[in-house]
């Protein structure tokens, strides 16, 4: 099998509803599909999609900016030699990781097509045949998040992520305590501020908080912010944005600083970055999550395949934009959350079937 041709696509994802963070809101997610044609009839898909343009060091113009670079060095290669392809983009151009990623997926796609296995498949298998999931608690009044939180566990839900941070703190404490008012047992809630906090703010609301149960999430903008607060805190600290690459990702884990992680598959190099998290979070008994900013069925398939070979007990869930997402790609096999968890796709590579011409004409062709 040999690529013959890349493609990339621009996709406006109809949003539903509003989604703010501490320090950027979503907009209009503007995600960039990759699909790698072969000469076998078979095709491959990616897709990158940041949670707007000001969320995180890549937006939708450089990721296509890098396909520049990228596309043309895939053409002849064996799409089921993924080392031998990303050794190839990693020569054709420097960091990128969100369009390495979504090469990385679409080949991956291809290796189960191609082998009839799917993805998790190739991955060591689904622990389950669905996985969890957990959903945003979005950042408003105290009564709004409770009333909010308490909606979501009546829906099923047993993980919930409560939104801080670009406000006083005072707000967060007064929704933080409104929030666990309303948690059930056995429901998980972790308080994600998007790096919104200095040091001094996340010490006082883990003092102010110390009474209950919950995890922070990357309070603060860098590592070294969160390594500095990390031992005046009285909760757990995860790490999301600052989590860049395994050798971060070891540091925190052994130095004491993360007690879990929020992992973006594009962040970290796709499917085969995300397993060598997932193989170090499982031999080190850390928890982590398996995301992405945002995106379509793509992006949320290939997050579930991953996620649902992690051991239950060390997934923190797999989350992904769908109950923001007017609609899917593949109606039938389009990942969904039902009763806080997502069915693994059924059919080989990601399980999707995309209708032609579903994208449109590609914006850019290699
Ligand atoms: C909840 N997410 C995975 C989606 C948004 O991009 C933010 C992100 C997070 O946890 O930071
Ligand atoms: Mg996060």
């Amino acid at each position: 099998m040999k690529i013959t041709e890349v493609r990339a696509y621009a996709h406006t994802l109809p949003r539903v509803g509003d989604y703010t963070m501490s320090t950027s809101s979503v907009g209009d997610p503007d995600s960039t599909i990759l699909e790698i044609v072969t000469d076998s009839g078979l095709t491959g898909w990616g897709e990158a999609c940041p949670a707007g343009p000001s969320y995180q060091p890549a937006n939708a113009f450089t990721i296509r900016a890098a396909l520049e670079l990228i596309g043309p060095s895939l053409i002849g290669i064996d799409p089921r030699q993924i080392g031998l392809v990303r050794r190839s983009i990693d020569r054709a151009v420097n960091g990128s990781p969100e369009a390495k990623a979504m090469v990385d997926i679409a080949c991956w796609d291809l290796t189960g097509k191609a082998y009839g296995a799917r993805i998790c498949d190739l991955l060591g298998g689904p622990q389950a045949d669905t996985v969890p999931t957990y959903h945003v608690v979005g950042i408003g009044t105290a009564h709004e998040a409770a009333a909010s939180a308490h909606d979501l566990q009546s829906q099923g839900h047993t993980k919930l992520q409560l939104k801080a941070g670009g406000r006083h703190i005072d707000e967060d404490i007064d929704s933080i305590r409104a929030v666990t008012n309303v948690i059930r047992p056995h429901v998980d809630l972790f308080v994600d501020v998007n790096r919104g906090w200095t040091v001094e703010e996340v010490i006082q609301v883990s003092n102010a908080c110390a009474d209950l149960r919950f995890s922070i999430e990357q309070p603060c903008n860098t590592y070294v912010e969160c390594a500095r607060a990390k031992p005046h805190l009285r909760h757990p600290l995860l790490l999301d944005e600052s989590a860049v690459d395994l050798m971060t990702i070891s540091a925190a884990i052994s130095s004491g600083v993360a007690n879990g992680f929020g992992m973006k598959l594009t962040r970290i190099g796709g499917i085969s970055g995300m397993r060598a998290v997932r193989d170090l979070c499982e031999a080190t008994h850390t928890p982590t999550s398996f995301d992405d900013s945002w995106g379509g069925d793509i992006i949320a398939a290939a997050c579930v395949h991953i996620g649902s070979t992690m051991t239950e007990k060390l997934s923190r869930g797999v989350w992904i934009a769908d109950p923001y997402i007017d609609g899917h790609y593949d109606a039938d096999n389009g990942p969904r959350i039902e009763h806080g968890r997502i069915a693994v796709p059924r059919e080989p590579g990601l399980g999707l079937s995309i209708p032609d011409g579903f994208f449109g004409a590609p914006i850019a062709s290699y």
